[in-house]
């Protein structure tokens, strides 16, 4: 139920700490990637005052940062954009199937400029804390340079592949060669040339920079701890047809997005039919020639039944085998502990047929584990693998990281740190109980990184958009999750993934691959989020509850 209280006296921020002269933001947007550029958009047209707030020295988010060899998005160019205007679908033309990272960050960057969003941000500038004012119900927002800014909402648009993970090995800072994490790439190119590289890790960027880095260097050694499915992503240009065709089909796409999407698991999976292996052998075959990610939405059932989705194992285990001439290292490379697409699948150019050129060897450390990192290499149990150069694809603190990298205070004082202490508890994704105005932009407890990112951030833009008009309407100042309604929600998103076989793979979305992180399983991997959203503020925001405005609000 929506409920309304008055708000309490009490103020978390000692009074001489702000400057309460300042002028009033109506927002603070942190993050400047696609989904806090939308914010930026969406909240200056309602009329509110707004500043960004970006780590980097410019606009892109996780494109920013992530430009390492081969790097690029696992979901088609044409719909890997943004949805909501008309007339930049008209002007922009991808020239691939598969964009590569620095035409996605050319992209990011023609919409900036387009939509004039760059005079809003603060660039080279990191949020430290964010802390609620019991007694005037704004945020007051810190950072790294000493801004301290106070704005009534506060929208967390920090990505959810924002904060690199690099494991502590014994040793690494011994190796006197260069160390190159993926995720935090130099501008500069990186000449392979001659040199012996190790890469650590073979999630998605491990598996789009290999093929590049064994295309120059001398040598290419791959740690591998898991093998992955991937997928050939069969990239191309795309035709100017190609662009007309999918704009003509672009309202029925939009209007699909409202019911079931691309990696989620339908109503429809708990009563489908498990086809003869055979027939599901050719429809995996017809996908892999194909080419991308689409194995996914095979069957409704891909995701939650073995009887199909072992099958699917099977076929990509077959494709590993026919394409890796050396047996043992083709056995290495087949993934046997998780079902396929549990972890997010990968989508590849050549990755497989790499390891049978001769300058690239794979260790699998699931036999012969790292010892540890020397001044010339890495000592595993069997050998010493000496390398001029060292690269991390180890991925990232996912969908919590950036959250919990500020100090962000609610009501009372409390952390976030101490209310996800256990793990990230939200409702929808969208808000968190006890730290009212503050919405998280594709947070934990939402689809977030399941399917298309950009639509997710889209949605969730529109979402909370509509729902501070609502407020505006209303005479409300703050609003924030009812305890009960997140506490519902939460079972409702372990339940759902409870009936998938998403948690038999120990990935990034439970958390696992950061030490002392709890293990949650993070996304919502239900259909018809959207329409649980959209009902929610039909019914007059259910589950949030809200304060009044009272004399003296600044609106
Ligand atoms: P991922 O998918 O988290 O992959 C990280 C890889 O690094 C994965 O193979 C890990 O093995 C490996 N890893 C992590 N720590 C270690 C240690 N200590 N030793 C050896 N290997 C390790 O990150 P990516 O950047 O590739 O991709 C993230 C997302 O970006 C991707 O899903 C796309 O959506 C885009 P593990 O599997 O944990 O055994």
């Amino acid at each position: 139920m929506t409920s309304m209280r008055s708000a309490t006296a009490k103020t978390s921020v000692p009074s001489d700490e702000v400057d309460r002269d300042a002028e009033v933001l109506g927002a603070v947007v942190v993050g400047a990637g696609f989904g806090g550029l939308y914010a930026l958009h969406r909240l200056r047209e309602i009329g509110l005052s707004v500043v960004g707030i970006e780590a980097a020295p410019d606009v892109g988010g996780t494109w920013y940062w992530n430009r390492y060899p081969g790097v690029r998005c696992d979901v088609p160019s044409l719909f890997y954009s943004y949805s909501w205007s008309p007339e930049l679908r008209a002007e922009w033309r991808w020239s691939e199937r598969y964009a590569a990272q620095a035409e996605i960050l050319r992209y990011i960057g023609h919409v900036a400029d387009r939509f004039e969003l760059r005079p809003l941000i603060r660039f080279e500038t990191r949020v430290t804390s964010a802390t609620y004012d019991d007694a005037d119900g704004l945020w007051t927002v810190r950072t790294n340079r000493g801004d301290c800014l106070r704005a009534r909402f506060c929208i967390m648009a920090t990505g959810c592949l924002s904060v690199p993970n690099t494991p502590d090995i014994p040793g690494v800072g011994d190796f006197a060669g260069p160390i190159l994490h993926t995720a935090q790439w130099p501008h500069e190119p990186v000449d392979f040339t001659g040199k012996r590289v190790g890469v650590v890790g073979t999630g998605s960027s491990g598996i789009q920079a290999i093929p590049e880095i064994a295309k120059t260097a001398r040598h290419v050694t791959v740690f591998q701890r898991t093998p992955n499915y991937s997928m050939p992503s069969r990239n191309g240009p795309l035709t100017e047809q190609d662009h007309v065709t999918f704009e003509a089909g672009f309202a029925a796409y939009l209007e699909s997005l409202q019911h079931s999407e691309f990696g989620r698991v339908p109503p429809s999976a708990a009563t489908a039919p498990i086809p003869p292996r055979d027939v599901q052998w050719q429809r995996y075959e017809d996908l892999w020639q194909e080419g991308g990610g689409a194995i996914l939405y095979a069957y409704p059932n891909i995701l939650t039944h073995h009887g199909v989705n072992d099958v699917a194992c099977d076929f990509v285990r077959g494709k590993i085998r026919e394409t890796v001439q050396d047996p043992q290292t083709a056995e290495d490379l087949c993934p046997t502990n998780h079902p396929i697409g549990v972890k997010r699948i990968c989508v590849d150019s050549g990755y497989f047929e790499t390891f049978n050129r001769p300058n690239v060897t794979l260790v699998n450390l699931r036999r012969e584990p790292v010892e540890r990192f020397t001044q010339t290499g890495v000592q595993t149990s069997d050998r010493a693998v000496e390398l001029d150069m060292l690269v991390f694809a180890t991925g990232f603190d996912a969908i919590t990281g950036a959250l919990l990298a500020m100090d962000i205070r609610g009501r009372d004082g409390r952390t976030l740190k101490d209310a996800w202490a256990a793990g990230p508890r939200t409702y929808l994704g969208l808000g968190v109980a006890g730290f009212p105005n503050l919405f998280t932009i594709t947070g934990p407890g939402s689809p977030s990184v399941i399917g298309n990112v950009i639509t997710n951030c889209e949605h969730h833009v529109d979402w909370l958009v509509d729902c501070l008009q609502h407020m505006h309407r209303g005479g409300l100042q703050t609003v924030e999750p009812e305890e009960t309604a997140q506490d519902d929600w939460m079972d409702h998103v372990a339940e759902v993934a409870s009936r998938t076989l998403y948690p038999e793979a120990n990935s990034w979305y439970l958390g696992v691959n950061i030490p002392g992180k709890p293990k949650v399983f993070m996304p919502y991997v239900g259909a018809g989020y959207r329409h649980s959203c959209s009902k929610v503020a039909a019914d007059g925001y259910t589950g949030f509850r809200f304060e009044r405005e009272t004399e003296g609000t600044v609106r």
